[in-house]
């Protein structure tokens, strides 16, 4: 067992919450232990709280936008600085290749606080002149403020992306935060406590308390009287349980939610580009992206092609440790989960689906054998209504049904309680902004997956969450905008 300890980050120092509450934070690769991770109780989420509260009423909130921004470009830099220390922890927590999170989730942990540091200084805010009877006139104009302290909930798919998707904007429009990352993933939002100290963040400005749910950090959070905002990323069943906590408080809440995604392929799209870009989108991360798609829809004259060459492209996938650098998938994030998966993939074999390829676990040897790994799979054959083909599944695995028309494949596509993300393969550009305007989901990619300018909105339809981050989007939740009526 691993003698590495995890503390919570409370007021700019690492603390033990719960006196000997310490619960194990496992390997994916082979469910070996890496660390134990004190969990926090409601006394240290309290402490957290005040904390922060201290400094939104001291240095912080004080601090003119300049300078504020110029500690987040700080921050961006400490995580560049030591980029292979925030590397090995998030592919230790997750057992990602390192060549993903390489290229991914590190990078982005910076630009998340770069881009909002930057944006924050060139907004404005509106302007108008108003005539009054007595001809004097009035003018009004509004002011952005800070909302207070912001409950940052996060799940464990893309831990430092996602965390600091949130943190970056919050602590840009001058906010404090207390993150509570996921109990699969503690570290890098623990290590980023450091980077935050030595970039001269005053203390209390950010707080990290480990935990679970209910009865736990994360309904200490949702539930607590000085938190004055939630935005949080899991779980569509998770953010129901938030919404119900924040709503006798009447707290804003900002939900990012799951998905069901859709890959609609014409017979007239560039096959590589689509063979490749659905390859990602069904089996990056193995598959445990909000974003994934987890429904093709394939024109007919292709499907057959498009079929053999999808599971030509899955075969080629190679599973193995972060350290690989030939591995392209690892595991699921846990032994839970992966029974999930393999749940599924019974389910879709009792369903009577065709298994193109995969379905079951991949052989791994020596200690990876009690690893959470599972093939990337492919079915064909079910119908739209099958559980396949309606529930998230949030693995490597997708189903691949062909289509006839441009109007039964919109249908098909948006027949679903989830509106996160569609991803559309045509070289036809008329066609591509005609189905793309018809899509029911926050977000569109058109020959391509996951292209993201931190600039857009970003967020999901129906039950795939409420609320758009991203751009001047997040400074609408994370500021309390306030109209001053001056009469002249
Ligand atoms: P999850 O909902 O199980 O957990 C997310 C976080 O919520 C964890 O920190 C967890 O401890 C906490 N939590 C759980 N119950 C809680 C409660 N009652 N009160 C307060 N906190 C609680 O999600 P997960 O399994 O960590 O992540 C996978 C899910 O996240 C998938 O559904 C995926 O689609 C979704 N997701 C969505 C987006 C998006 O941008 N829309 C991004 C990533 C992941
Ligand atoms: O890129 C982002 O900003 C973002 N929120 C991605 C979400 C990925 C879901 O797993």
């Amino acid at each position: 067992m691993s003698n590495s300890r995890i503390l919570n980050f409370v007021d700019g120092q690492f603390v033990e919450g719960a006196p000997g509450a310490f619960f194990e934070n496992r390997n994916p690769c082979d469910n070996s232990v890496i660390s134990l991770v004190s969990e926090a109780d409601k006394a240290t989420v309290d402490r957290a709280v005040d904390a922060a509260r201290r400094a939104l009423n001291g240095p912080w909130g004080k601090m003119a936008v300049a300078e504020r921004a110029e500690i987040l470009h700080k921050v961006a830099d400490g995580i560049t600085r030591r980029f292979e220390e925030f590397l090995e922890a998030e592919c230790l927590d997750t057992g990602k290749p390192k060549s993903l999170a390489r290229h991914i989730d590190i990078p982005r942990g910076a630009a998340n606080f770069k881009i909002f540091a930057d944006l924050v200084k060139n907004v404005a805010t509106e302007a108008f002149q108003m005539p009054t009877p007595d001809g004097t006139g009035a003018l009004n104009y509004s002011v952005r403020k800070p909302k207070g302290v912001i409950g940052v909930i996060c799940p464990w798919n893309l831990p430092l992306l996602l965390m600091t998707w949130k943190v970056g904007p919050a602590m840009a429009c001058g906010n404090a935060v207390i993150v509570k990352p996921s109990e699969e993933t503690p570290t890098t939002a623990t290590l980023l406590g450091e980077v935050m100290n030595e970039a001269g963040v005053p203390p209390g400005v950010y707080n990290v308390v480990h935990g679970f749910g209910p009865g736990s950090a994360g309904e200490f959070i949702t539930t607590h009287k000085g938190v004055n905002a939630i935005t949080f990323t899991g779980e569509t069943r998770t953010g129901a349980a938030i919404i119900k906590a924040s709503a006798d408080q009447i707290r804003p809440v900002s939900l990012e939610l799951g998905g069901k995604n859709p890959a609609i392929v014409f017979a007239d799209c560039d096959l590589d580009k689509a063979i490749e870009g659905t390859t990602r989108s069904a089996f990056a991360n193995c598959g445990q992206v909000c974003l994934g798609t987890e429904r093709v829809y394939v024109e007919r004259p292709i499907f057959d092609r498009f079929v053999a060459r999808l599971k030509a492209a899955a075969e080629g996938l190679k599973v193995g440790v972060p350290a690989d650098a030939a591995s392209n998938m690892g595991p699921l994030i846990s032994k839970e989960h992966q029974g999930k998966v393999l749940g599924y993939y019974q389910t879709a074999k009792d369903l009577g689906a065709t298994v193109v390829t995969g379905g079951g676990r991949p052989a791994m040897d020596g200690a990876l054998a009690d690893g959470a790994w599972v093939e990337p799979t492919i079915w064909t054959g079910l119908g739209d209504d099958s559980a396949i083909m309606r529930e998230e599944i949030f693995g490597p695995c997708c189903h691949v049904s062909p289509f006839d028309s441009e109007d039964e494949v919109i249908a098909r596509a948006n027949d679903t309680d989830y509106g996160l993300c569609a991803s559309i393969w045509t070289e036809s550009t008329s066609r591509a902004h005609r189905v793309a305007a018809q899509m029911e989901t926050g977000l569109v990619w058109i020959n391509s997956w996951f292209l993201r300018d931190l600039r857009t909105p970003f967020g999901g339809a129906k039950r795939s969450g409420i609320g758009r981050e991203g751009g001047v989007h997040s400074l609408e939740f994370y500021t309390e905008l306030s109209n001053i009526c001056v009469k002249l």
